[in-house]
C-alpha cells in the first residue's frame, strides 16, 4: 500500500466539479418526472451545489450552461456563488438547441447560422469574462444522419474556422476544453465523433485547446483509460465529464455502473501525477439524476470519484513498477486489484473528520432539512430543465 499520509494529502487537494443541470429536472425523451424543490434559476441552482460542497468539501465549484444559466448580470452571480462558499466553474456552450441548428451549428452549410453559432460561442467566453471561470467547454451535436448529406471535410473546415476564431477571442488564462461524442443526435457521421478528432484540432489550434472525455461517449467495450493516458502523454487532457453508462450516453451516476473502470481510469491520472488542480486537469460531473434525488446523487457521484481515486492511490507504485519491469503479470495485476479491493470509506470518512465534516455525507445532507426546506420554500415560478 502507498504512503498513508502522502495518500490523504493527495485526497484533500483533490477537486470534483459539479454540473449546474444534474439540479433542474431532467429525463429521458419519453417523459421528464418532475421532482418537487429543484431550483428555478441559476441562483437556486448554485444554493443546491454548495450543498453538495457543504457535505463532501471537495466540491467547491460548479459549471453553468449557456443559455440554461442565463442571467442579467453573471458578475453577481459568481458573487453569489462565492457568499455560498463556491465558485462558477466552466462554462458550457450550448448550440444544438435552436430549430436554425438542424443541420448543425458551426459546421452548417448556411454561413448565417454558423455566424450565429459563432456568436453564441464568443458570448459564451465574454460570460467566463464576468465569472472569473477558465474553460469553455464545446460540445458540437453537429452531424449528418445520411451517406452524402453534406461534405464531411467541408464540414471539418468549417468546424475549424469557427474554432480558430474562439480561441483567438481567449484571455491568456483562458482555455478551450473540446468534447467528442460518437453518435446522438447525428447517427451517420458526427462532426468530432472521437478523441482524435477533438486532438487533432486541439493540436492544430494551440496549447490552450485540450481534449474533454466523456465517459458515456464512446463506443461499448472501448478503453477509456487507455485514451486517457494517450491524452495526458500529449499533456492534452483538459478533463472529464464524469457518468456511467450501461448502453449509450445513459447519463447515470459515475461510478454505478462500472466502478473498476473509474478506478483504471484514476489509476492512470494518479500515475501521471495529474490529480492535483495545478496539473489542469478538470475532474467534472456530467450527469442527469432522472429517477432518484439530485442532492443526494450529486454527494453520491462525488463520493465515488473519491473512492476510485482513493483506490488509485492506494496502488503500491514500487510493487507495481518492478512487476512491471520483472514481467511478473500476476504480481502487477495483483498490485493493481490488492488496492482496488481494498474498502477506502473508512479512510475518506476519517479524512472527512478531521476537515470538521460528517462522516456520512449524504447521512448528514439527509438529516439537514435542506431537502425538506427548498420543497417548501420553492414554489412557483417554473423548474430549471434541460430547455429553460
Ligand atoms: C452533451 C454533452 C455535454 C453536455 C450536454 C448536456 O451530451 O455531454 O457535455 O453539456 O450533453
Ligand atoms: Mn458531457
Amino acid at each position: 500500500m502507498g504512503d498513508m499520509a502522502a495518500v490523504k494529502a493527495a485526497l484533500r487537494e483533490h477537486q470534483v466539479e459539479l454540473p449546474s443541470w444534474a439540479f433542474g429536472n431532467t429525463g429521458t425523451r419519453f417523459k421528464v418526472f418532475g421532482q418537487p424543490g429543484v431550483p428555478r434559476t441559476a441562483w437556486e441552482k448554485a444554493e443546491d451545489a454548495a450543498q453538495v460542497h457543504r457535505f463532501t468539501g471537495v466540491a467547491p465549484s460548479m459549471a453553468v450552461h449557456i443559455p440554461w444559466d442565463k442571467v442579467e448580470d453573471y458578475q453577481a452571480l459568481a458573487g453569489y456563488a462565492s457568499d455560498l462558499g463556491i465558485r462558477i466553474g466552466t462554462v458550457n456552450a450550448n448550440v444544438f438547441q435552436d430549430d436554425d441548428y438542424k443541420l448543425g451549428s458551426v459546421c452548417h452549410p448556411d454561413p448565417r447560422v454558423r455566424k450565429k453559432a459563432l456568436t453564441h460561442l464568443l458570448e459564451c467566453v465574454d460570460v467566463m469574462d464576468a465569472t472569473g471561470s477558465g474553460d469553455l467547454k464545446l460540445w458540437f451535436a453537429d452531424g449528418t444522419n445520411y451517406p452524402g448529406q453534406d461534405d464531411i471535410r467541408a464540414r471539418q473546415d468549417r468546424l475549424a474556422g469557427a474554432l480558430a476564431t474562439v480561441y483567438a477571442r481567449l484571455a491568456a488564462h483562458q482555455r478551450m476544453l473540446l468534447e467528442y461524442k460518437l453518435f446522438e443526435p447525428s447517427f451517420y457521421a458526427t462532426d468530432v465523433p472521437d478523441w482524435g478528432t477533438s486532438l487533432l484540432h486541439c493540436q492544430a489550434l494551440g496549447p490552450k485547446a485540450l481534449v474533454v472525455v466523456d465517459t458515456g461517449h464512446h463506443a461499448p467495450g472501448t478503453n477509456i483509460e487507455f485514451i486517457v493516458a494517450l491524452l495526458l502523454r500529449a499533456g492534452r487532457l483538459g478533463g472529464f465529464d464524469f457518468n456511467s453508462r450501461f448502453y449509450a450516453d445513459d447519463d447515470l451516476m459515475v461510478g454505478a455502473a462500472d466502478p473498476f473502470q473509474l478506478f483504471r481510469i484514476m489509476h492512470e491520472v494518479v500515475k501521471a501525477g495529474a490529480l492535483q488542480p495545478a496539473a489542469g486537469v478538470a475532474f467534472m460531473l456530467d450527469q442527469c439524476h432522472n429517477i432518484e434525488p439530485k442532492i443526494p446523487a450529486q454527494i453520491r457521484s462525488v463520493m465515488n470519484v473519491q473512492e476510485a481515486t482513493a483506490k488509485a492511490l492506494l496502488i503500491d507504485q514500487d510493487v507495481l513498477a518492478e512487476a512491471q519491469q520483472e514481467g511478473d503479470v500476476l504480481a502487477a495485476n495483483a498490485a493493481l486489484m490488492d488496492a482496488y479491493n481494498t474498502d477506502v470509506r473508512p479512510l475518506l470518512a476519517g479524512l472527512r473528520e478531521e476537515i470538521g465534516l460528517e462522516p456520512d455525507p449524504v447521512g448528514a445532507y439527509q438529516r439537514s432539512g435542506y431537502g425538506e426546506k427548498i420543497v417548501a420554500e420553492r414554489t412557483g415560478g417554473a423548474p430549471a430543465g434541460w430547455g429553460a
